[in-house]
């Protein structure tokens, strides 16, 4: 009997449930771009690792390790809701996918019949995959007639600056800075925000690589490096021009580089010269002896790697700043070795077809742009006015600077908001329509990287929870409702991959949609030291000191120091109310706003803080761990005091994106911020902020 009972319940187990993995990327806004592998069992996600793409080699974040918990989150927005409750307040009711769509087509048509122009898509980079970022929702918006947006927020002054220089967003391999020997940290925080790149440097720095790192605050990485040059906020520029004038004036140049690959020597030679040691020493806070040195060391050591980063152009001055660090390797030839060189973004090696994903021909007339950096005005005084909002891939609320004008027009009675999301932002609550989008487990996606030269194949591990649609396939579905007939809005997403791939770009040959959906991955068709013999992609060809395009443009044509608009030195009016420099700059625990509504990250991230020097804290009567107040004429926020030397003296920082409607006081940095933009590319201008902090009450 026992015998017979133990055979009947072998025959009767389940089957163990088929297991495979899926190969993914990692959707977030972060040079890094990772290699996912997702275990699937049984139609469930029941593991993530990084995949075997060399870059990423198989590590995670901390926030991306738990992606599961994102994608599996109780609190994920899982069907349309229309809001009940005023806006802003955050209460919806469900309705069906057909009921939505039809209430957002009648209103589009409504509206579009006045003035297309008058419908505005509000959207950034809550995924980068192409498909999701930058595809169906142009084709849809194009042939709607809407505003078209500048997309702002994060890089453009630095990429203008790039363009300038090496005529585009190229650079060095930071893959390779593992074989460098000395790695300038500019601007940038990678143990945070670029952590395989760290990896890098650890390695570079076992094979007796120098790394210094040059920014105004001991951030995570500066801890690691061997020197650390605390520069006074926006004041880059005027360090790099005073390394050049030393490299100059002691004959460290490479002249046959020069003479071969570069434009305005002379020119150059002759700018310079006014730029001191000295000089530059007072506008950034640091002694003319850290510059000389800085100069000599750069100029005499090989490979030599600059990475760059957008830490350093969130400034009034920061796409000059980037056009003038820009230069300097080409003046001591630091070009020639693969380790070195500059590298801000790598975006422009991968030439995918961004025409064929757009459309931009389906664009009639000329629309008029908005730019995503000053939306609280776009939303308040544009005029014609913006009726109709449709919000995807961003949180605006949060994110977006000079935030309490944005909440004013996302508040606007007589505005009509759609939000595509995953959880239920600070933005989302101010929607009208709000519709579940998928996570990156969900749908197909193909991505490039800022950060490395891979490309990548994200393929969906799971079917789509609830009833979460892709950006894509939203955009598909509204195009139909509003009677718009046209191929291209038909397209499927692994058609819309096999678009960007179809470009004809010497960087792209051998991979295709099929081949990198075999293995994830393919390294894009890139030499190792890409300027090693010239060939940027300039007008010149060469790397262009002297410049027309920016002459062109209404810049100088020479590198130059734009101070910041909101300085000690450079706005003494505003300096005497507001005296601290206010950085905000990305928190370890979130990714932007993501990430920082999920109980692991929060926990792990604690309340909001703000960093400020001894000095500063005890000339205002500032206890560590007292409740502080920062405030300027925009705005004001509550946060904790944490006084440490880690941030140099007049400069206090606040690491972010928090939730508005998570924190203490439903506030958070974007208070403060500016929708000032940049000299260069539009671009917000984060941290260039005067504050002034004191207890709170
Ligand atoms: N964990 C985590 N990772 C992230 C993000 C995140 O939110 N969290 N965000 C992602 C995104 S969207 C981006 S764009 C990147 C951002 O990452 P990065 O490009 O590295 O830029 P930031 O972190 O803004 O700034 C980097 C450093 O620049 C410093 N800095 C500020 N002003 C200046 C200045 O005037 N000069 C110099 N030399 N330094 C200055 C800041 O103190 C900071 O330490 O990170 C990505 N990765
Ligand atoms: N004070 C201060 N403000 C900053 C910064 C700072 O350093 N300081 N950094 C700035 C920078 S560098 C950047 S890049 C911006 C980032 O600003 P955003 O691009 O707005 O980034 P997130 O805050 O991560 O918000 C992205 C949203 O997109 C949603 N999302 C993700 N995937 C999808 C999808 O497939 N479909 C849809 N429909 N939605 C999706 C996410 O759930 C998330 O809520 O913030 C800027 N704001
Ligand atoms: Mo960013």
């Amino acid at each position: 009997m026992l015998h017979c009972h133990i055979v009947i319940a072998m025959d009767t187990a389940p089957p163990k449930p088929a297991r495979r993995i899926v190969k993914a990327a990692c959707p977030h806004d972060c040079p890094d771009t990772c290699a996912l592998d997702i275990t699937v069992e049984d139609g469930r996600a029941v593991a993530i690792r990084g995949g075997d793409m060399p870059f990423t080699a198989g590590t995670l974040c901390t926030k991306v390790a738990r992606y599961l918990d994102r994608t599996y989150a109780p609190s994920r927005i899982l069907y349309p809701m229309k809001r009940i409750g005023a806006k802003g307040e955050g209460r919806f009711t469900r309705i069906s996918w057909d009921e939505a769509l039809e209430t957002i087509a009648a209103r589009f048509k409504a509206i579009a019949a006045e003035n297309p122009q008058q419908i505005l898509p509000v959207s950034y980079a809550g995924t980068m995959g192409m498909v999701s970022y930058a595809a169906m929702d142009r084709r849809f918006f194009h042939r709607l007639g809407a505003s078209l947006l500048e997309r702002t927020l994060c890089s453009s002054a630095g990429k203008a600056g790039m363009k300038i220089t090496l005529g585009g967003s190229v650079g060095c391999d930071p893959e390779q800075a593992s074989e460098s020997k000395l790695i300038l940290i500019w601007g940038s925080n990678p143990v945070i925000s670029n952590l395989h790149f760290w990896s890098r440097c650890q390695e570079a720095k076992r094979n007796g690589a120098r790394l210094i790192i040059i920014d105004p605050r001991r951030n995570e990485t500066a801890a690691k490096c061997h020197q650390h040059i605390a520069l006074y906020p926006g004041t880059d520029a005027a360090l790099a021009l005073a390394m050049m004038h030393v490299i100059i004036a002691e004959g460290l140049t490479d002249a046959d580089y020069i003479a071969q690959y570069t434009l305005g020597f002379k020119e150059l030679a002759q700018r310079v010269q006014e730029w001191t040691p000295e000089r530059a020493a007072g506008i950034c806070g640091i002694s003319a002896d850290e510059i000389i040195h800085l100069a000599r060391e750069y100029a005499g050591t090989r490979p030599a790697m600059i990475r760059l980063n957008y830490g350093m152009q969130r400034h009034s001055g920061g796409g000059m700043a980037t056009r003038t660090i820009a230069c300097l390797p080409a003046l001591t030839g630091a070009w020639r070795e693969a380790a070195g060189g500059v590298i801000m973004t790598t975006a422009d090696f991968y030439g995918f077809n961004h025409r064929a994903l757009e459309h931009p021909e389906l664009i009639r007339g000329k629309p008029r742009t908005l730019n995503l950096a000053a939306l609280g005005d776009a939303l308040t005084t544009a005029d014609p006015p913006v009726k109709a909002a449709f919000v995807y891939n961003t949180n605006p609320v949060a994110v977006c600077p000079d935030s309490r004008k944005v909440m004013a027009g996302f508040a606007r009675e007589d505005l009509f908001t759609v939000v595509h999301e995953i959880f239920q932002t600070d933005t989302a609550d101010y929607a009208d329509i709000l519709l579940p989008a998928t996570t990156q487990l969900e749908h197909h996606d193909i991505h490039k990287s800022y950060g490395h030269m891979y490309v990548q194949a994200s393929q969906p591990a799971i079917a789509p929870l609830g009833e979460c649609k892709p950006n894509a396939e939203v955009f598909r579905l509204l195009a139909a409702r509003m009677g718009f007939d046209d191929a291209c809005l038909r397209e499927a997403d692994e058609e819309l991959c096999r678009q960007a791939l179809d470009s004809g770009a010497p960087a792209l040959d051998g991979i295709t949609w099929e081949s990198l959906k075999a293995r994830g991955w393919q390294r894009l068709n890139v030499p190792a030291a890409p300027f090693a013999n010239g060939g940027f992609p300039t007008p010149s060809g060469k790397c262009e000191f002297w410049s027309e395009t920016a002459k062109a443009q209404g810049h100088d044509p020479l590198p130059d120091y734009t101070p910041p608009r909101e300085g000690p030195t450079s706005n003494t009016e505003l300096a005497a109310r507001y005296p601290l420099a206010f950085i905000s700059p990305p928190h370890r625990h979130f990714l932007n706003s993501s990430f920082a509504n999920l109980d692991f990250a929060l926990k792990d991230a604690g309340v909001p803080s703000l960093d400020i020097h001894p000095d500063d804290a005890a000339s205002r009567g500032i206890a560590d761990g007292a409740q502080v107040c920062v405030c300027n004429d925009r705005g004001d926020y509550t946060v904790r005091a944490r006084i440490t030397d880690s941030v140099r003296p007049g400069v206090v920082s606040a690491p972010s994106v928090w939730w508005k409607k998570l924190t203490a006081d439903r506030r958070n940095a974007n208070e403060l911020t500016s929708q000032a933009i940049a000299d260069m590319g539009g671009a917000a201008t984060y941290y260039d902020c005067l504050v002034e902090v004191r207890p709170a009450d």
